[in-house]
């Protein structure tokens, strides 16, 4: 078929392998393609068809494009993604996280990872192709957590720098939210750089002083918001932590062991020791049958560091550093799932009557 994706590199197994049928091992997007190849696919099973049309719902983050394809997606750049075959999606090509994306397989982390499937081609375009992550869930809910407590990579503030850029379209992102918080120089441009954008976006946000924010949250009945840019406090972090999770202590603490298993991780990493982690998130998933998981997802801003230098993730970053926040980040995301669960009733109705 002409609209197929052409695989250049040797793929790995397909994740609908039974013997390669690991739900800890799925990837990171929320994608589901409605794409006609995908719809008519006589293969296509009733739990899939279900799904879609659940999904279709999700109208915030329904996107149509080309040829009326409707993908859902929580969190980053809209339009990055395509259908693939096997029920993998396709993000737009970048190198960096094609990089990251290679090395991780050999990591670690590679249980928390997306599986790199290789390079793909359609409509003439580059792809990088991998797992969805949701495919294995019924009906799920999906929060992305952006990590970090810097979000633009140090060459960002450079270029900058040596050659400002105006963007109205921040600009007006900003105002939405803040008509008082550009400068006088900035309201008569009526634009601003990105570095500036980002570093407030930090700041109005819980990205500088917790080190992650949430972007997007996903509900099983439907609901769903990226109306976060202004979640700061603690109490109300927790409080959308405790609603994401139907305020289920089972599924809470699930999330706080996952959540520890890759902090272990991450600290005992080679690759992540030697890289700035900017923009990446974890994508907490769950569903009914009380499956959950988290993965790390998004790698266009990960970058080697220079040769003697390795990150801890938790010294504050001044420029030169390349500290990036990440484990500060997970260890605050640790501390508030661990309040969630401290504040729910234990589901184990026997432990309250056995005295
Ligand atoms: C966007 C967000 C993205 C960033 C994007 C911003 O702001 O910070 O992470 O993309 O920059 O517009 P918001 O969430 O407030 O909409 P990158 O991380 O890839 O830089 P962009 O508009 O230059 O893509």
């Amino acid at each position: 078929m002409k609209d197929e994706p052409k695989i250049k590199t040797a793929r790995m197994r397909s994740h609908r392998d039974s013997s390669d049928d690991d739900s800890s091992e799925t990837d990171s997007l929320l994608g589901d393609c409605m794409c006609d190849d995908c719809l008519l696919e006589e293969k296509t099973p009733l739990m899939q068809w279900k799904k879609i049309r659940t999904l279709v719902h999700w109208s915030p983050f329904v996107q149509s494009y080309k040829r009326r394809y409707p993908w859902v997606q929580l969190a980053g750049h809209q339009g990055n993604f395509e259908c693939a075959e096997d029920g993998d999606i396709l993000k737009k090509h970048c190198p960096r996280e094609q990089e990251a994306l290679q090395a991780l397989m050999n990591d670690v982390l590679r249980p928390y990872i997306p599986k790199y499937k290789g390079e793909a081609e359609k409509n003439g375009e580059k792809y990088i192709q991998m797992q969805d992550l949701l495919l294995d869930f019924e009906n799920p809910c999906v929060m992305d957590c952006k990590l970090g407590t810097r979000t633009y990579i140090e060459e960002e503030l450079k270029k900058a720098r040596e050659k400002p850029k105006l963007r109205k379209d921040m600009y007006q992102k900003m105002i939405e939210i803040d008509p008082d918080e550009p400068t006088e120089e900035e309201r008569a441009q009526e634009a601003i750089i990105k570095p500036r954008y980002m570093q407030w976006r930090e700041n109005v946000s819980s990205s500088a002083s917790l080190g992650f924010r949430i972007e997007g949250i996903k509900k099983a009945d439907g609901t769903s918001s990226r109306n976060f840019k202004t979640t700061k406090d603690r109490q109300e972090i927790q409080e959308h932590f405790t609603s994401f999770a139907d305020a289920d202590r089972k599924t809470a603490e699930k999330y706080v062991s996952t959540l520890k298993a890759i902090r272990a991780t991450l600290e005992s990493s080679t690759f992540f020791a030697l890289h700035e982690v900017i923009g990446s998130s974890l994508l907490f998933i769950h569903d009914k049958s009380g499956k959950t998981g988290i993965w790390i997802i998004d790698f266009g801003k990960t970058i080697p560091l220079p040769d003697s230098l390795t990150n801890d993730h938790r010294t504050p970053w001044v420029e030169g550093n390349h500290e990036d926040g990440y484990l500060f980040g997970v260890d605050n995301l640790i501390n508030i799932w661990t309040s969630v669960c401290e504040s729910l009733p234990s589901n184990d109705s026997s432990s309250s009557s056995s005295v």
